[in-house]
């Protein structure tokens, strides 16, 4: 792309040089949230909590409740880091203030 703003040649000697610009992006890597198995936060607000705020349906979060208590853990969503770093805070400050123990973290995806 020719950009006239960022031609850095002095007024008076333009026509001679162009800058040609190229702008390349990259995704964002994304991070997985994960749901840690315990023995005391009821099967109920771990599926509210994937409907919530995860968006997830009643019956997929049914599912994945049901992995993460027979498997120990399992993905509740895959976002960029700060989305995937404030569900973390945000879903961690809910089970805290209904005294459960729920434990979830964000880890970057395989490969990036
Ligand atoms: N194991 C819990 C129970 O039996 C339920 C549970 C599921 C807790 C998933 C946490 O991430 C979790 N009440």
């Amino acid at each position: 792309m020719t950009r006239r703003d960022a031609d850095p040649t002095p007024p008076g000697q333009q026509g001679g040089t162009q800058t040609l610009e190229r702008t390349r992006v990259q995704r964002p890597r994304l991070y997985r949230v994960l749901l840690l198995n315990d023995d005391y936060t009821p099967m109920d607000f771990v599926v509210m909590v994937l409907e919530r705020y995860f968006r997830k349906s009643d019956q997929e979060a049914q599912l994945i409740m049901l992995a993460v208590h027979h498997k120990g853990q399992g993905v509740a969503g895959v976002y960029t880091r700060d989305v995937a770093e404030t569900k973390v805070a945000q879903v961690t400050a809910e089970a805290r203030r209904h005294g459960y123990p729920l434990r979830l973290v964000a880890e970057p995806e395989a490969g990036e």
